[in-house]
């Protein structure tokens, strides 16, 4: 089957996940034990009990919070989307739900909507607005999926039809056009029930996408394992979903945080082989964004605002025959656009079939020299003469204009 996505998500590549609930108020500690794990697990890993765990939402006053500002930093770092937990494993809902009480509006002194909040402004900054839904495990209700647990005793079904397409229903009727519904861990779910809630999701509202992980291989496009990126380009969409450092929800322990360099050699080779890269952030409890993340998702826009045109809108390249250790390739129709991570004299590739027509600098079009030769053995092959880096550069993209769509050769010998 061929997969349908949007032309948003084809075209735009590059999304924020927001992983935000009462677990982010632990920060990855309760009673003074630490988990060894990723922060949003906790309840789960550190066995808290239910009605423990749910006192933690009378101190959720996120007064940090400001919707407007992660949407701006998102947008600044060139992103296209935003995907928020609308409820995540934990059960524990971040807008006003009709269905439970158990959310961000009832159960707390913060008394608001936080999906209103970044609905409003994606919308102002133009952002498409996507929501993460753990649809089969709920830890706040002893039917739903739980991971580790047997099926035994869980009436999954009654789960399912009071909770979680309920809720699914309201996220898709009173907060206007969902770009993406993020599912997760389908768990035990059958075929019959993913097919069911893909019905539902699609008879609501028919453009939401959905992601890989409603299981039974029915989403619109293939979600990769969590930061696990294909060896090779891929014969349907996909997305990676990816930590900023080692964690979704916040820890105040984990100071894993990726380098800008190492966020950005994921995002080109995600998309030279056809993905979309999805990028965490984990606010604090009090709302506020860990200022490490913000620096790289600010490090990250300052080269998406010249370069851009090399991840938006591009498509998986073809097998190109050659392990180059210094790059990687985007590209789209007329442009080849060559991503180089290390500090080199000139750039020499063999086998391009593409005559190229014009080859600059893409961040500011400086014309560089790129020689045409074929080589002793009967391969093609072009040189082309870098300029010097620029002061803390990492990806120097030099943009070669072709003809058609890139295409590479045989090797000769
Ligand atoms: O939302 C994020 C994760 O919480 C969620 N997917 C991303 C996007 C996710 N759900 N399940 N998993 C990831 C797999 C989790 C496995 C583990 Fe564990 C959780 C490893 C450690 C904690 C469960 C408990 C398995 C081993 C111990």
């Amino acid at each position: 089957m061929k997969n349908r996505t949007g032309q948003w998500w084809d075209e735009g590549k590059f999304g924020l996940f927001i992983h935000w609930g009462l677990y982010s108020l632990l920060g990855g500690e309760y009673k003074g034990k630490r988990t060894d794990n990723i922060a949003e697990w906790i309840m789960h890993d550190l066995d808290i009990p239910m009605e423990e765990y749910h006192k933690l939402a009378a101190s959720f006053n996120p007064t940090s919070f400001d919707a407007d500002s992660i949407v701006r930093l998102a947008k600044q770092a060139g992103m296209k989307y935003v995907v928020l937990t609308s409820k995540h494993h934990e059960g524990f809902a971040l807008y006003h739900s009709k269905v439970s009480p158990y959310n961000s509006f009832d159960a707390t002194p913060y008394k608001k909507d936080v999906v209103q909040q970044l609905r409003k402004a994606c919308d102002k900054h133009g952002l498409v607005f996507g929501l993460y839904y753990s649809q089969a495990q709920d830890w706040d209700d002893p039917n739903a999926c739980r991971d580790g647990y047997s099926e035994e005793g869980r009436d999954f079904s009654s789960y399912f039809t009071k909770k979680c397409i309920p809720q699914i229903t309201e996220l898709l009727t009173e907060y206007g056009p969902i770009g993406l519904l993020w599912l997760d861990t389908p768990l035990y779910m059958t075929e019959k029930q993913s097919k069911t809630l893909k019905a539902h999701i699609k008879s609501l509202q028919p453009d939401c996408l959905i992601s890989g992980r409603i299981g039974h291989g029915l989403g619109d496009y293939m979600t990769t394992g969590d930061n696990f990126i294909p060896a090779l380009a891929y014969d349907r969409p996909f997305e990676v979903p990816a930590t900023i450092n080692s964690t979704w929800g916040y820890n105040k322990f984990d100071t894993n945080w990726k380098s800008t360099a190492k966020i950005l050699r994921s995002l080109v080779k995600v998309v030279s082989r056809g993905g979309n890269y999805l990028l965490n952030i984990g606010p604090r409890g009090d709302g506020s964004v860990p200022e490490e993340s913000i620096t790289i998702l600010e490090n990250v826009g300052s080269f998406m605002e010249k370069n851009g045109q090399s991840i938006y809108g591009t498509k998986a390249l073809p097998l190109y025959p050659y392990d180059i250790d210094w790059g990687y390739f985007t590209a789209k129709k007329g442009k080849l656009f060559i991503h180089i991570f290390e500090d080199k004299e000139d750039a020499y590739l063999l086998n391009i079939a593409n005559k190229p027509l014009r080859c600059y600098r893409l961040s500011d079009g400086l014309p560089l020299t790129l020689k045409e030769r074929t080589t002793c053995e009967g391969d093609s092959s072009w040189l082309i003469k870098l300029p010097p880096r620029e002061e803390g550069e990492i990806d120097q993209v030099i943009c070669v204009e072709i003809e058609g769509d890139v295409s590479f050769e045989p090797i000769t010998g």
